[in-house]
């Protein structure tokens, strides 16, 4: 099969991603396993992906494109890294699952416990959605209240508490946002703007004894990359303390990806309750919630929440998981990945500046998003008045000039410890063309 670099050749062949999108659409919702992947929001036929190594990804036509979706931000070593490789290889071959307690989760668990501050225990999981879904479970029993807090623009997975619309103005009871949700699943569920404390504020001075626990990403992921203003969370966590309620943390993104303790070492705001996933399991199925030892000792079978999974923990994640850990913990391998993404970030920046293009680049740690808008990006409102149709031209401009990007501006482009110095040139050549 002929390697294209997609590099300055014109539009990208799709002929056999095409075919097999038909293929697919006629057994598959969508034709994908997930939503975001049908190129929805930037139109055209997505790419079905063949190979991966490194930084790079090859696609059903042979195109060649320097990868910075990275399957939604997990692969932070790279695709196939001859390390992950080797070591869930070993472990597959010993048995790719036992339904039973094996070293390996043991490993992880000890890993995790030591590097995120303030998970004392941990519960592994498939997904990221099972980790929030049961960690809320877990908060609301602790705490013996039902309101929960997530914020607009944030998403945590899609168990049916979670799925909120949001309403117009403040403190807004959610609405259903998927058909099957039923107002009984979001009615204990209240949507706030990200980044506003007084909104937060004005709803636990009215119902914050009822709030078991205020649901944050501590760096927005999911509407594009939004930063905590100074003090939010700092004022989260006051006011989660002072009425009693916990503050959990939904670091499934943000996990070894904006810091390598994740967004609390960064911001040292410690919550009581963490999700985790993607990263900790180096491409693999798996996730984990987990944070304070007196909440944690209620989980089943220690104490009577009660949450399980078949293949949690199973050991061929845990290697990969592992061996991804080991690899962004050699020294500079992680700041590596960090200044790519602050290399890239400028790129665009100056570039877009240098045309006269409304361009706003936010990152933090080794994720980025680039905002077709002429101001930072603050909240939902925000992201959604930021220019969808720019975003989708340069989505395929830079696909076609061999980048491949999320195909959605609400998404995160992620860099890993393989991104070098010859990505970052084609990187640049791509920027040029496209912008
Ligand atoms: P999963 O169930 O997809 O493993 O994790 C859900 C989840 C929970 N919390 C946060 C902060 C997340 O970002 C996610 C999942 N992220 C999306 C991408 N933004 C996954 C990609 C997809 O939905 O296909």
């Amino acid at each position: 099969m002929a390697v294209r670099t997609g590099v300055s050749n014109g539009v990208a062949p799709a002929a056999v991603s095409n075919v097999l999108f038909a293929r697919a659409e006629a057994v598959m919702p969508g034709g994908v396993s997930s939503p975001v992947r049908a190129f929805g929001a930037v139109g055209g036929t997505p790419r079905f992906l063949a190979h991966g190594a490194g930084p790079w990804v090859t696609d059903a036509d042979g195109n060649r494109m320097l990868d910075l979706v990275l399957s939604w931000g997990p692969l932070i070593a790279g695709h196939a890294h001859p390390y992950v490789v080797e070591r869930a290889s070993a472990a597959l071959a010993n048995g790719s699952s036992f339904g039973a307690p094996c070293e390996l989760e043991v490993m992880l668990a000890e890993r995790i416990t030591g590097l995120i501050p303030s998970v004392e225990m941990v519960r592994f999981v498939s997904s990221g959605t099972e980790a929030v879904m049961s960690a809320v479970r877990l908060a609301r029993a602790a705490t013996g209240r039902r309101a929960i807090v997530k914020f607009e623009g944030c998403y945590h997975g899609h168990s049916d508490a979670l799925l909120a619309a949001a309403g117009s103005g403040v403190a807004t009871l959610a609405l259903p946002d998927s058909p099957g949700v039923v107002p009984g699943a979001v009615a204990d569920t209240h949507l706030l703007p990200y980044n506003n404390l007084a909104a937060a504020t004005e709803l636990f001075g009215r119902i914050g004894d009822e709030i078991a626990a205020v649901l944050v990403e501590p760096v927005a992921g999911n509407m594009g990359v939004v930063p905590p203003v100074p003090g939010f969370l700092e004022g989260l966590r006051a006011l989660t303390r002072h009425a009693g309620a916990l503050l959990l943390f939904d670091e499934v993104m943000t996990g070894w990806r904006v810091h390598p303790g994740g967004a609390q070492a960064l911001y040292g705001v410690s919550p009581d309750l963490t999700t985790l996933g993607k990263v900790m399991g180096g491409g693999f199925p798996a996730a984990a919630y987990g944070g304070r030892r007196d909440l944690m000792a209620q989980v089943a079978p220690l104490g009577s929440v009660y949450q399980a999974g078949t293949l949690s923990g199973n050991p061929v994640a845990m290697a990969a998981g592992l061996a991804t850990l080991e690899l962004i913990a050699a020294p500079g391998a992680w700041e590596r990945a960090e200044r790519w993404a602050t290399e890239a970030a400028y790129m665009l920046c100056e570039r877009a500046q240098a045309r006269g293009i409304p361009l706003t680049v936010q990152r933090v740690g080794t994720m980025f998003t680039p905002f077709f808008s002429d101001g930072p990006v603050g909240n939902y409102r925000d992201a959604r008045a930021a220019d969808g149709i720019a975003y989708a031209r340069f989505f395929h401009a830079m696909l076609d000039a061999g980048v491949y990007l999320p195909p959605s501006p609400f998404e995160a482009c992620f860099t890993s410890i393989t991104h070098d110095a010859d990505s970052l040139l084609h990187f640049e050549r791509a920027v040029r063309q496209s912008l």
